[in-house]
């Protein structure tokens, strides 16, 4: 058994209702179960500026599954929501990135762990903050608070999932 947290960001096609759909789909992977959920938080495109704020939130699952069988039901559940992969750092419906899993490190062609970048980015690490341990050590970049502390927030605004 591992918790694994999961990042969800969408800026299209309704992006409120893609990180709902995506969170109750979460629930529903085998061997799985979703604890808790952050608040949805809006925040300006990393790259490319010409697309839609994006809405981020991280998810905390409890899984027995093995990380890529876990990286496998992220994916599908990005193309049953119309996923489609077209500009590198371009909009999307629905992207889940598997962000930590327990203290696992793990360099594979299809997986890194912890992600890459997930220390850089306040629209991660703001909705991690929320779902995570006070705690929480990320390997390879130390204490979650500590990051904290380092980041700026400036630009992130934090939604309520219903209106
Ligand atoms: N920018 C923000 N703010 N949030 C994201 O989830 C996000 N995802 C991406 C790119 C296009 C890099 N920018 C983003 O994939």
């Amino acid at each position: 058994m591992a918790i694994a947290y999961i990042g969800l960001g969408s800026n299209l096609e309704d992006p409120l209702r893609q990180l709902e759909s995506a969170c109750a789909a979460l629930d529903t992977l085998p061997r799985s179960r979703l604890l808790r959920r952050s608040s949805p938080w809006r925040s300006p495109p990393m790259g490319p500026q010409d697309q839609p704020d994006f809405l981020n939130a991280v998810a905390c699952l409890k899984t027995e599954l093995p990380p890529l069988a876990l990286l496998d039901g992220l994916q599908s559940i990005e193309q049953r929501q119309g996923r489609v992969r077209e500009r590198h750092w371009g909009p999307r419906t629905i992207d889940l990135d598997l962000l930590l899993m327990g203290s696992l490190r793990l360099v594979s062609e299809r997986l890194h762990l912890p992600h890459p970048g997930i220390a850089e980015r306040a629209f991660v690490l703001l909705p991690l903050a929320e779902v995570a341990e006070s705690d929480l050590h990320i390997p390879g970049h130390g204490l979650l608070q500590e990051l904290l502390d380092g980041m700026d927030g400036t630009g992130l605004q934090r939604l309520a999932w219903t209106a």
